[in-house]
């Protein structure tokens, strides 16, 4: 008998988006909680014009839920759109009390599950309070116990919400202190790093392939998983290459559409390791049928993190799962590799990398001499 969890993923879209939109969301919704660990064993969408403030879904969809629930006998129903905390206790109640979550919150718990770094793990928690903090409402019936007993004595005419809400944002000016100090640290020991030093940042969506190319090129053994954010916490390794010299790569956490704006502040130290980088290789899993939309997705992070004006090459990976005669012809935009990181470092990669960066690194050995 499998104790995995059951649960049912719900998309969502309004009258701006196309159901082809909805649909990518919600598949990717579904790969999320496998990731997690759970069974889908069933999807729905709607797509509307107006949301319901009470349940999010109209009536009509909720009681389809309802049967599909009964049906299947789920635990867990997962919404692909933010909910607030009265929708949420609304939505458990006419389910007959399934457990409700959204997008956030499992992209957040899979966070929790891979965080192994004393600041991985603080990342995790401000995210997880930053998210918590609008939900709590009226009759909010969360639970503080995660905080560790912090939880201070209610002061005269206070309610417990007000109580509760001030511990969060007391803990969240704590959590963003440390991970200002542990910013600190790490830009300290940067600088005692060689300037001149090349330095390569691995990026692009969840599960492109970034640290099984990462073990290639460096012989690193981070874990490369057929899973949603197998890494969380960055990872950097020295090489030296004849055509780069001595290098760095960093390996970092993927991207992913409609990434929950509290995970992006909470892991913008660790994305900082890329901003530091004088080369992007912006990795892109040709197998997946939207691949085109991934990449869309990591180019407008890459513009809202101000990177684009660094040299970036794409590497076109997992071209050992196309068939033959579509492995030359598929839209590519150079300059760019085909790569097939399970199999080894492609023939050509450091020489595109390095013809790539010469322009970059002659800028840094500029610095470096004066
Ligand atoms: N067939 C094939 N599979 C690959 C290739 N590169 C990676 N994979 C597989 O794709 C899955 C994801 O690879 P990872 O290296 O973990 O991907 P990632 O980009 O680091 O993913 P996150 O850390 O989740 O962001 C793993 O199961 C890999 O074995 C490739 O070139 N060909
Ligand atoms: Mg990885």
């Amino acid at each position: 008998m499998s104790l995995k969890k059951k649960a049912i993923a719900v998309g969502f879209g309004s009258s701006n988006e196309t159901i082809e939109d909805i649909k990518f969301n919600l598949s990717e919704l579904e790969e999320l909680i496998d990731s997690l660990g759970w069974t889908v064993v069933g999807s729905t969408y709607q797509k509307t014009e107006k949301k319901s403030a009470r349940t999010l879904i109209g009536q009509g969809k909720l009681l389809e839920l309802k049967d599909l629930i009964e049906e299947t006998d789920t635990e867990v129903v997962v919404f692909d759109h933010t909910l607030s905390g009265s929708q949420n206790r609304n939505l458990s109640k006419e389910l007959g009390g399934v457990i409700v979550a959204d997008r956030s919150q499992i992209i957040i718990d899979i966070f929790a599950k891979r965080a192994k770094t004393k600041e991985g793990k603080l990342q995790v928690e401000l995210a997880r309070l930053l998210d918590e903090l609008p939900r709590m409402v009226g009759g909010w019936h969360g639970s503080l116990s995660r905080l560790g007993g912090g939880i201070g004595t209610r002061g005269p005419g206070e309610s417990a919400l007000e109580t509760d809400r001030r511990t969060i944002r007391h803990r969240i000016g704590i959590l963003r202190k440390k991970l200002k100090d542990v910013k600190t640290h790490r830009q300290e020991s940067k600088k005692k790093r060689k300037n001149s030093v090349f330095k390569i940042a691995l990026i692009g969506y969840t599960n492109a392939g970034k640290s099984t190319l990462m073990n290639q090129l460096t012989e690193a053994k981070t874990v490369a998983e057929d899973k949603l954010f197998a890494t969380l916490d960055p990872l950097t390794r020295k090489i030296f290459k004849k055509e780069v010299g001595e290098a760095v790569v960093t390996d970092t956490v993927g991207f992913i559409n409609k990434i929950p704006t509290h995970l992006i502040e909470a892991f913008k130290a660790t994305l900082e390791e890329s901003s530091d980088a004088d080369i992007l290789l912006h990795v892109i899993d040709v197998s997946n049928p939207l691949y085109l939309k991934q990449i869309k997705i990591v180019e407008d992070l890459i513009e809202s993190f101000e990177w684009t004006k660094k040299p970036m090459v794409h590497i076109y990976n997992k071209i050992d799962l196309l068939p033959p005669q579509k492995r030359q012809t598929f839209k590519r935009t150079p300059p760019f590799i085909l790569s097939s990181a399970i199999e080894g470092t492609p023939k050509n990669f450091w020489d595109v990398v390095q013809n790539e960066s010469s322009h970059a690194q002659t800028n840094y050995e500029k610095a470096a001499k004066a």
